[in-house]
C-alpha cells in the first residue's frame, strides 16, 4: 500500500489511535515574512524567529505532523496589485502574470532557504498541482506529492501564487490553500502567523487584543492598499470558516519565538487570539 503508515492525518482515516500525529496548519502571513510597506523585501528577523521556532517545537518526537503556507506580502501583492490581479479570473498583461509568480517563486525559495538554515526540511508542493480552481479540497496528484513527502520526512510547503483558466488568471491566496488543507486533513489546529500579537478590537491596534474571538465581537478594519486578498477582514472571516470546519484557530505574532513554539506544540496559555463560541 503506497499510503501505508502516513494516511493518518488524512479524513478519510477516521480512527483515531493515541499514536497517530496530530496534524498542525502553520499559515505564515505575507505581513510576517516580508516588509510590507517595501516592495520586495523581507522581514528578516520573522523569519529566524519561525525557523526557531519550528526547530525547538521537536515536532518528530512529539508526534505532530506540519502543513506549512505562505503568504505573498510585499512580492506577490505588489506584482498583484500593479497589474491588477485579482482572485477572479480576468484578462491581465501577462507580463503582470510573469512578474507576480517569479517574485513568488524568489519569496518561496528565501524562505525554503531561511527554513533550512535551521535544519527544517520542506518539499514544495506548488498550488498548482494542490488545488483546481472551485474544487475545495486537494486533488489527487497534489495529495499524493503531500503523503509522499510526509513519507520521506519532508514538511510539504505551499505558497499563495496565480492560476490560469481560460477566462483568465486570478491570484490563489494561501488561504484558499489553507481552506482545502482542511477540507481534505484531519487538521487539528490552524496557526495564522502574522506581525502583530493577535487580533486587536480595531485597526490602529490599540488597546489589548481579543483573546478569545467570538462571533460577537466587532472588529473595525481597514484593507491594506497592497493587499489584493483582502488583509485582516479576510483573515478573520476564513479563521472562522476553518473553525467551523473542525479546527482550532489561532493568530499569533509569528515573530515570538516562544508564542509561537507553545502554539505548535499543541499548548494554549500564550499571548494570542483564539477563535471561539461559533
Ligand atoms: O498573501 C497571495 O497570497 P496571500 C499570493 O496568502 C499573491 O493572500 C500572488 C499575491
Amino acid at each position: 500500500m503506497v499510503y501505508a503508515g502516513s494516511r493518518e492525518p488524512f479524513k478519510k482515516m477516521e480512527k483515531k489511535t493515541t499514536n497517530s500525529p496530530r496534524m498542525v496548519l502553520l499559515k505564515l502571513g505575507g505581513s510576517l515574512i516580508t516588509d510590507k510597506d517595501v516592495p520586495l523585501s523581507i522581514n528578516e528577523n520573522a523569519l529566524r524567529a519561525v525557523g526557531a521556532a519550528i526547530r525547538s517545537s521537536r515536532i518528530k518526537e512529539r508526534r505532530i505532523s506540519l502543513f506549512l503556507v505562505h503568504g505573498g506580502g510585499s512580492f506577490g501583492h505588489f506584482y498583484a496589485s500593479k497589474y491588477h490581479l485579482s482572485q477572479t479570473p480576468k484578462k491581465v498583461l501577462p507580463i503582470g502574470i510573469t512578474r507576480t509568480c517569479h517574485a513568488m517563486l524568489k519569496l518561496h525559495s528565501i524562505v525554503k532557504e531561511y527554513l533550512e538554515h535551521y535544519g527544517i526540511a520542506t518539499e514544495t508542493i506548488l498550488p498548482s498541482e494542490l488545488l483546481r480552481r472551485n474544487l475545495g479540497s486537494f486533488s489527487n496528484p497534489g495529495r499524493i506529492h503531500f503523503i509522499n513527502a510526509v513519507n520521506n520526512g519532508l514538511i510539504p510547503i505551499s505558497f499563495g501564487y496565480v492560476g490560469l483558466e481560460e477566462d483568465g488568471a486570478y491570484v490563489v491566496s494561501g488561504d484558499a490553500i489553507c481552506k482545502a488543507a482542511v477540507n481534505s486533513l484531519k487538521v487539528c489546529r490552524t496557526i495564522f502567523a502574522t506581525d502583530v500579537d493577535g487580533i486587536y478590537p480595531n485597526s490602529n491596534l490599540e488597546g489589548e487584543i481579543i483573546r478569545e474571538l467570538s462571533k460577537d465581537h466587532k472588529i473595525i478594519t481597514s484593507k491594506h492598499v497592497l493587499d489584493v486578498t483582502g488583509g485582516i477582514r479576510s483573515k478573520i472571516k476564513i479563521g472562522f470558516e476553518l473553525a467551523a470546519m473542525g479546527t482550532e484557530v489561532f493568530y499569533v505574532n509569528g515573530a515570538m519565538t516562544g508564542r509561537l513554539r507553545n502554539l505548535i506544540q499543541g499548548k494554549n496559555e500564550t499571548k494570542s487570539t483564539r477563535i471561539v463560541n461559533l
